[in-house]
C-alpha cells in the first residue's frame, strides 16, 4: 500500500492519512462543482487540461451526475475557516470540500501536488498514468497573513511576469503580495491626477554598478517603467481568483526622492533633485506642509480606488530626519503643534494618513519605525528589525506581521560563500534558517500571541536586475516560508522538508523557475 513515497506536499497539511489504492485521471474525468466554487474548479480544470491535453470538463453539481470518475468540488458551510479544506480521494472519486472559494482553491493546489510533478507543465505530457494516492486530508493554515514582498522599484518586473509570480506564490498557499511601488529610485504606479509621478519619477538616468559599498558609479543606461491603472486592475483580479490579496506600498515620509524629483514643491529643500541613481538610505523627505499632506491623500485616494485589500502600506522606514531638523519652517510648525522631536513629527505625519485611511474604511500598515514617537491608532506593524517591533506593537494592542531581517530577507545571500553566489546585498539567510524560523516571539505572553498576524518574506531588488535573479533569490526559500506560514508549529526535521523538496523542485522545473538548487 505504501509503494509510493509519502506525498511530497509543501506546505505540509495538518492531517493526512493514506488509504489503499489510487484515483486515476482519464480523458473522461469530469470536475463537478457547486456554483459558488466554479472559479477554483475551472482553474483546476485549466491546469489539468494543459498538462494532460485532455478536455476535463467542468459541470454543475445541479446537473445529472456524469458517467465515469469525477473530482467533486463541494461546499461544506461549517468548515474550519475560510481557507480550510478537506480532500477525500478514493478509487472512484476525489472530493475537495471547503466553505468557499479560498479553501477550494487550496484544496485544488494540494490535489495537484498529489499528482506527478509534470501536472505543472504548460504543454501536454505523455504519462503512463496521471494518478494520485487515495488519501484523506484535513487542512487549515496556522497564520492568516502569509506574505511575500516584491520591490518593483529598484528593478521593475513586467506585468506578464507578475502573473507567473502570483501563480507561484499561490501554489505555495501564500495569500498576500506586498507590492513595493515607490521609492527613491522610482515611482512605479500611474496616478491620474499627478502624471509626472510616473512620467518623471518613473525614470532614472542610470543604475548603480556592483555592490553599493563598492561605489563603482552607474551604468549610464536610462532605466524606468510604471504600471498603468489598467494593468494594475487586471493584476488584482488575476490575483484575487488565486486567493492572493495585493498590498500596495506608497512610501512616506522618507524614500521620497522620486516623488520629489517629479514635484519639487513636495520636498523640504529648495534645490531640485533627480530620481536617485544610488542604492542605500537617502535624506530626501516630504515636507509637512498642508498641501503636501493633501497631495499624498489624493494619491492614496486613487490607490484605494484601485486596490480592494483592507490594508494600505505607507512605508515609514528609514526616514533620516536631518532635513526636518535643519529646516526652520518645519521646526516652527513642529513647535507650534507641541511636538517634542522629529520622531513625534513622523508619528504625527503617519497619524494623518491613518486617520485618512480609516475614514475610507482601510487600515494602515507601516514598517516598525512607525512605532517611534507613538503608534497611530488602528495601525499594523511590519516588524523587520528583529522581533522588538512586534513585541512593542502587541503590547500596545496592535497587530504585527513578522518580516525579520535575520530570517525572512530573501535579498540576503543564501550560503556561507558569497563569492560563489550572484551579487547580493550580503548577509546570510539559508533555506534551513527560513525553515526553522518561529514567528511568534517566545517573550510574548500567551494572551498577546494572537497579535501576530503572520509572516512575510522580503524581496528587495537592488541586486535582482532580472526575473531570473528574482526567482533565484525567492525559490526555494518561499517554499520554506510557506511551511512556516501555513503548517503547524511543530515541524519535522529539515531533512524531511528537503526530501519533499526534491519532488517540489520538479514542479518548479515544469514552470521554468530559475530557483537556487540546494547543494546535496
Ligand atoms: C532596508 S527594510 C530597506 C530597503 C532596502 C533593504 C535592503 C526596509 C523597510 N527598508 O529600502 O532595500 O533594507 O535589504
Amino acid at each position: 500500500m505504501n509503494n509510493i513515497p509519502y506525498p511530497a506536499l509543501i506546505p505540509r497539511p495538518l492531517h493526512i492519512q493514506r488509504l489503499p489504492g489510487f484515483f486515476e485521471i482519464t480523458p473522461e474525468t469530469r470536475i463537478v462543482a457547486d456554483p459558488e466554487l466554479w472559479d477554483p474548479a475551472e482553474l483546476l480544470a485549466e491546469r489539468l487540461r494543459q498538462s494532460t491535453g485532455w478536455p476535463i470538463l467542468v459541470t454543475s453539481s445541479a446537473d445529472d451526475p456524469p458517467p465515469g470518475n469525477t473530482i467533486d468540488v463541494r461546499r461544506t458551510p461549517a468548515s474550519a475557516g475560510a481557507e480550510a479544506y478537506s480532500i477525500r480521494a478514493t478509487e472512484e472519486k476525489a472530493l475537495i470540500s471547503a466553505e468557499g472559494a479560498a479553501g477550494a482553491w487550496y484544496g485544488a493546489q494540494t490535489l495537484l501536488q498529489l499528482l506527478p510533478p509534470a501536472i505543472f507543465c504548460s504543454s501536454p505530457r505523455v504519462m503512463d498514468n496521471w494518478r494520485l494516492p487515495c488519501v484523506t486530508i484535513e487542512d487549515t493554515p496556522r497564520f492568516r497573513w502569509r506574505g511575500v514582498m516584491l520591490d518593483s522599484v529598484r528593478h521593475f518586473q513586467p506585468v506578464e511576469y507578475l502573473r507567473k509570480f502570483i501563480d507561484l506564490l499561490s501554489q505555495h498557499k501564500i495569500n498576500v503580495l506586498h507590492w513595493h511601488l515607490t521609492d527613491d529610485q522610482g515611482w512605479r504606479i500611474e496616478i491620474k491626477k499627478y502624471p509626472r509621478l510616473s512620467d518623471i519619477g518613473g525614470q532614472r538616468r542610470e543604475t548603480p554598478l556592483g555592490h553599493y559599498e563598492s561605489k563603482r558609479g552607474g551604468d549610464g543606461i536610462p532605466y524606468g517603467g510604471a504600471y498603468s491603472q489598467e494593468d494594475i486592475k487586471a493584476l488584482i483580479a488575476y490575483a484575487a481568483r488565486r486567493n492572493v490579496s495585493i498590498l500596495p506600498e506608497i512610501e512616506m515620509p522618507g524614500h521620497a526622492r522620486a516623488a520629489v524629483a517629479a514635484y519639487p514643491q513636495l520636498g523640504v529643500l529648495p534645490e531640485p533633485v533627480e530620481v536617485s541613481c544610488e542604492w542605500g538610505v537617502h535624506e530626501t523627505l516630504f515636507n509637512i506642509k498642508p498641501a503636501t499632506l493633501d497631495f499624498l491623500k489624493e494619491v492614496l485616494e486613487e490607490v484605494i480606488a484601485l486596490f480592494p485589500f483592507e490594508y494600505i502600506h505607507v512605508g515609514g522606514d528609514e526616514a533620516v530626519k536631518t532635513q526636518w531638523k535643519e529646516d526652520p519652517d518645519t521646526q516652527g510648525r513642529m513647535k507650534q503643534m507641541g511636538l517634542k522631536d522629529e520622531h513625534e513629527l513622523q508619528s504625527w505625519f503617519i497619524r494623518q494618513m491613518a486617520e485618512f485611511l480609516k475614514s475610507r474604511g482601510r487600515k494602515l500598515v507601516g514598517w516598525d519605525e512607525i512605532l517611534e514617537g507613538g503608534l497611530a491608532p488602528g495601525s499594523t506593524v511590519m516588524s523587520w528589525r528583529g522581533t522588538a517591533g512586534a513585541i512593542a506593537a502587541a503590547n500596545l494592542g496592535h497587530p504585527a506581521v513578522m518580516c525579520s531581517n535575520t530570517a525572512l530577507y530573501f535579498d540576503y545571500c543564501q550560503s556561507d560563500s558569497p563569492a560563489s553566489e550572484p551579487l547580493s546585498i550580503g548577509g546570510k539567510i539559508t533555506l534551513e534558517m527560513v525553515y526553522h524560523y518561529e514567528p511568534v516571539p517566545e517573550e510574548l505572553p500567551a494572551e498577546l500571541r494572537g497579535s501576530i498576524l503572520g509572516v512575510q518574506g522580503q524581496l528587495w531588488t537592488e541586486y535582482m536586475p532580472s526575473i531570473g535573479r528574482v526567482e533565484y533569490m525567492a525559490f526555494p526559500r518561499v517554499a520554506a516560508l510557506a511551511e512556516v506560514a501555513w503548517s503547524g508549529k511543530e515541524r519535522p526535521p529539515f531533512s524531511n522538508f528537503t526530501e519533499r523538496l526534491k519532488t517540489h523542485l520538479k514542479r518548479l522545473d515544469c514552470q521554468d523557475v530559475r530557483y537556487r538548487a540546494p547543494l546535496e
